[in-house]
């Protein structure tokens, strides 16, 4: 049986004054849950909360509170522009805006301050209940709102801490957003729900990774990309217990020099938002560059391929799993094999000893930058809000250090490069934003008028 979600947020063996220290702030988990208490005060009884989720001490105040106050939390990229904020707010219901400072919003906004402190003696909510709705990009339109359960939040944590040896004894450390499964799920409420000290070092970047003298280390495979671009920061991290890579896959070459450099294998670890972490490889198993490891503790996957082919389909199921979307029944639907498995859309293979590798994923419109998840279509919309442009086809180009990069190809009549790029940073969040714009006199199509991306010249 999971205990619930919240049991165990008191501090294990003793509080410490910095037992969560975020961009250079130390809460000690008395204080944690003295100010959550104070949010959970003011919003219970609310529908759905949105938190404006920087990198800071507060949104892990409000996070906290409301989970206490068992109010589904949405947390909203701070740098969101109008287009994309707007949606997740009227989307997902959100009455109210959790933030640090005072911004204009279209709904109400409460603040939440640190040094606040009340009690909370409320029950532990309903597990089934929702924790999360967690706004995540298909490969056309505006995201969709992910329903994740307080079960599937301690379930998923508790099969990491099994399959990492992840205790109290540990200093978690990473710099990774906060509106995402890996930065505020793994990386705020698993230090949580572990005991361990949570150091966030506001950017993920090498040098306050190698200050944080931590013993468990989380990054995207871009942040794991610059450490070893940086063999003193890389070399710093010789001590640490574990490094672990995660939400878009490691480039074998960081692999090895991650261990020649630090002279460990990093573990890696596969999820997505619907399904939060499901397979890793373990702190006492084998690790082997390009592979993921075997699924955690009450999840099974198979593949589906064709008749005779090894590749295929990942599909999952397990108490990980979200409860579908936010009214989006159809969308539901599709994401779930008729016999009930989650369909993941990535490719991969399972070798006879049972570790998986990815392969890849089925659609091409589905971007991975800086270990972010970007919808074409999203971006595509975006652009098209543009008077000047008329046609637009974004695409994910192979890229060094990101993974891949936006990539997006126009047709447009007197604007430029930066413009577009700045335009759509302002409309979406900054990430979602085109690294090369390229103009074209028209989109390849083929005769049902259909756009061809396979048929766009190189980037
Ligand atoms: C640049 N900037 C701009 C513009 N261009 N601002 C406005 N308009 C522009 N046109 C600014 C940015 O605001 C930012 O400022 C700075 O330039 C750099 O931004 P950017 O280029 O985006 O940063 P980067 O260096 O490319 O970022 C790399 C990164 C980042 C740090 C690795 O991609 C990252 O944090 N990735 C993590 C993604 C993640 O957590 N994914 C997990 C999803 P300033 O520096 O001032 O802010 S969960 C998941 O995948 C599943 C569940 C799983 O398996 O984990
Ligand atoms: P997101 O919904 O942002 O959580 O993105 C989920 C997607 O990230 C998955 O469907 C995969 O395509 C990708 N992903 C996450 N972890 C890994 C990994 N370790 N290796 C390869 N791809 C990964």
């Amino acid at each position: 049986m999971t205990a619930p979600l919240l049991t165990s947020l008191a501090a294990p063996g003793g509080d410490r004054p910095d037992a969560l220290s975020v961009g250079g702030r130390a809460l000690s988990r008395e204080e944690l849950l003295g100010a959550a208490g104070a949010v959970a005060a003011r919003i219970a009884g609310a529908p759905v909360v949105a938190v404006r989720a920087t990198a800071t001490p507060e949104t892990v105040v409000a996070v906290v509170g409301a989970l206490l106050a068992g109010v589904p939390v949405v947390p909203v990229p701070p740098d969101s522009g109008p287009a994309e904020r707007d949606h997740i707010l009227r989307d997902s219901g959100a009455t109210l805006l959790l933030t640090g400072e005072a911004v204009d919003a279209p709904v109400e906004t409460v603040p939440v301050d640190p040094a606040e402190r009340a009690a909370w003696t409320k029950p532990e909510p309903d597990p089934e209940s929702t924790a999360f709705i967690l706004y995540t990009s298909g490969t056309t339109g505006a995201p969709k709102g992910a329903l994740i359960s307080r079960r599937a939040v301690a379930a998923d944590l508790d099969g990491l801490a099994a399959a990492w040896a992840w205790t109290a004894e540990d200093t978690l450390v990473h710099g990774l957003p906060l509106f995402h499964v890996h930065g505020l799920v793994l990386g705020v409420l698993g230090a949580l729900r572990t005991g361990s000290r949570l150091v966030h070092t506001g950017k993920p970047t090498p040098a306050a990774y190698a200050a944080a003298d931590g013993s468990l280390y989380f990054g995207v495979p871009t942040v794991w990309n610059r450490i070893v671009q940086d063999p003193d920061s890389a070399r710093a991290l010789a001590s640490a217990r574990l490094l672990v890579s995660g939400s878009a896959p490691l480039p074998a070459p960081v692999f090895r020099d991650l261990e020649r450099l630090t002279g460990q294998r990093p573990i890696e670890r596969y999820g997505m938002t619907e399904t939060l972490i499901t397979i890793s490889t373990r702190a006492d198993g084998e690790r082997r560059p390009g592979y993921v490891g075997t699924p955690l503790s009450g999840i099974r996957t198979r593949i589906a391929a064709e008749e005779g082919a090894e590749i295929g389909e990942l599909q999952l199921t397990g108490p990980t799993l979200f409860d579908g979307y936010l009214n989006r029944p159809e969308a539901t639907a599709g994401s779930y094999t008729e016999d009930g498995w989650f369909r993941t859309g990535d490719i991969a293979a399972i070798d006879p000893d049972g570790f998986h590798r990815i392969v890849g994923r089925a659609s091409t419109d589905m971007i991975k930058s800086g270990g972010y998840r970007i919808g074409a279509g999203e971006v595509e919309n975006a652009l098209l809000d543009h008077p000047a442009v008329r046609e637009a086809a974004v695409v994910g180009a192979p890229h060094e250090d990101l993974g891949q990069e936006i990539v997006a190809y126009v047709v447009a009549d007197g604007i430029g490069e930066k413009e577009l790029i700045d335009f759509v940073a302002s409309q979406l969040s900054v990430h979602k934003r085109p690294r090369k714009v390229r103009f074209l006199e028209a989109l390849p199509r083929n005769a049902m008028g259909k756009p061809q991306k396979k048929l766009l010249p190189p980037a």
